[in-house]
């Protein structure tokens, strides 16, 4: 894949990419609920269900095997660190539309990952060209403790929404919050508009 055909977050071009309230880091902090999960890849699946048309199941093996692209993104983590020039390789979320027909019904999104935590997101915010499952990091496998095998990422929301472990995602009619969208944080999660508690 040449340079070119990396997909820049636009958040990455602006002048300033430190959103107000946020530090840079160098490390990259695990954040999470619970503990890392042992996940057994022959048996792991990614479940697409909900509003569409007939609901499907791959194997890592068949998600491994859909087209990949690779997204130039910034982390914003609600807590306060950023950390910048991310490269991260996966599926993107628009690949999703080849795999199933969503029904017109279908308007947001709730992501699913072992262990029960969830995050929702706008069709329109899930969408983006810039959001992808993510396979890779800076050119290695995701390590266990940042999501392997396999973790979305929405790189202009704060990164709660970029949900670890992930194992499928359900199309709805109405919006629903999240784990840690219940638990106070905010519906949407815009760093520019430090979108971080309540709303
Ligand atoms: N499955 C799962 N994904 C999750 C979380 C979690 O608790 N469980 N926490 C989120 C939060 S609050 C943050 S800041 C990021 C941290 O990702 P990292 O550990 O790779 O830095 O993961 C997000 N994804
Ligand atoms: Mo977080």
């Amino acid at each position: 894949m040449a340079d070119e055909d990396i997909i820049k977050s636009p958040d990455t071009e602006r002048e300033d990419r430190v959103p107000p309230g946020q530090k840079l880091t160098e490390k990259w902090p695990a954040l999470h609920y619970g503990s890392v999960p042992k996940i057994d890849i022959s048996k792991w699946e990614f479940a697409i269900f909900g509003l569409v048309e007939k609901e499907r199941r791959l194997s890592y093996r068949e998600f491994a095997a859909l087209p990949q692209v690779k997204v130039f993104s910034d982390i914003h983590c609600v807590t306060g660190w950023s950390k910048l020039d991310n490269l991260w390789e996966g599926v993107a979320s628009e690949q999703i539309r080849e795999l199933v027909r969503i029904l017109p019904e279908a308007k947001f999104v709730m992501v699913h990952s072992v262990g029960g935590f969830t995050t929702n997101l706008s069709l329109n915010d899930f969408f983006q060209p810039d959001v992808l499952f993510a396979l890779k990091h800076n050119g290695e496998p995701l390590t266990r403790e940042h999501g392997y095998p396999l973790r979305l990422v929405v790189p202009r929301l704060y990164f709660w929404k970029s949900a670890k472990w992930v194992t499928g995602v359900e199309f709805m009619a109405e919006d629903k919050r999240g784990f840690w969208e219940s638990e106070g944080y905010h519906n949407h999660g815009d760093p520019w508009k430090e979108e971080r508690y309540g709303g």
